[in-house]
């Protein structure tokens, strides 16, 4: 079954990407691989943004486990649908551990954009909104752009674990990349909360 997508329904991932940013506040964010890490990139090249780069399907992982040990700050995870249904056992075990402070968002492009836009499982039956609700999280919702305050409020705010869905238009944007350097990306994080190196 293949879902329709009106246009009007679809966010500009960009400019959703840095709009939300501008609020993050304290917030520590994680891109998943590929397109979400170039979209942070392009907004706000912070200290207190960890990029996947390569590792499909760890995105929320890693956040759970930020979650977990930063318990005080706020943590978003911006990644694709692709990256995220690689990954989709995780949410099972974020609601099972439940932090209040954990935020995902799902850039859904209905495409494994990254490596020539094949067509992804969410442009047929898998919906990863009913899935998060499956497992467990407290809120999970489709994001309309008609809405974004709202998707601020959950994302920044709610009390978590929450997930959105924000349907975006598949595009090439231009790459805006960020350090690969590992040992670099975990100094500056580190730094930048306080933490000894
Ligand atoms: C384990 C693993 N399998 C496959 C890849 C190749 N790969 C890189 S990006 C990508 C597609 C990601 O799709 P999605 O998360 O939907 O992001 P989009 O590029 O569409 O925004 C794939 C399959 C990879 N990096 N790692």
């Amino acid at each position: 079954m293949k879902l329709s997508v009106r246009d009007s329904d679809l966010f500009d991932r960009r400019s959703l990407v840095a709009d939300l940013l501008k609020e993050r506040g304290e917030t520590l964010v994680v891109g998943g691989l590929g397109a979400s890490t170039w979209d942070l990139a392009a907004a706000d090249l912070d200290d207190r943004n960890v990029y996947l780069w390569g590792g499909m399907g760890l995105a929320s992982s890693i956040g759970l486990g930020l979650a977990l040990a930063q318990p005080s700050r706020r943590i978003l995870v911006v990644t694709g649908d692709g990256e995220m249904l690689m990954g989709v056992g995780s949410l099972a075990s974020i609601a099972c551990a439940a932090p209040t402070n954990l935020a995902i968002l799902v850039l859904d492009n209905q495409a494994f954009g990254e490596t020539g836009k094949q067509t992804g499982l969410t442009a047929g039956p898998t919906d990863i909104v009913h899935m998060a609700k499956g497992a467990g999280f407290a809120s999970a919702r489709i994001a309309q752009p008609a809405d974004l305050p709202d998707l601020k409020a959950l994302l920044f705010r709610a009390d978590g674990p929450v997930l959105a869905v924000a349907r975006v238009a598949l595009r090439d944007d231009p790459l805006v990349l960020p350090t690969n350097n590992g040992a670099l990306m975990a100094a500056r994080f580190r730094s930048a909360l306080g933490l000894a190196g």
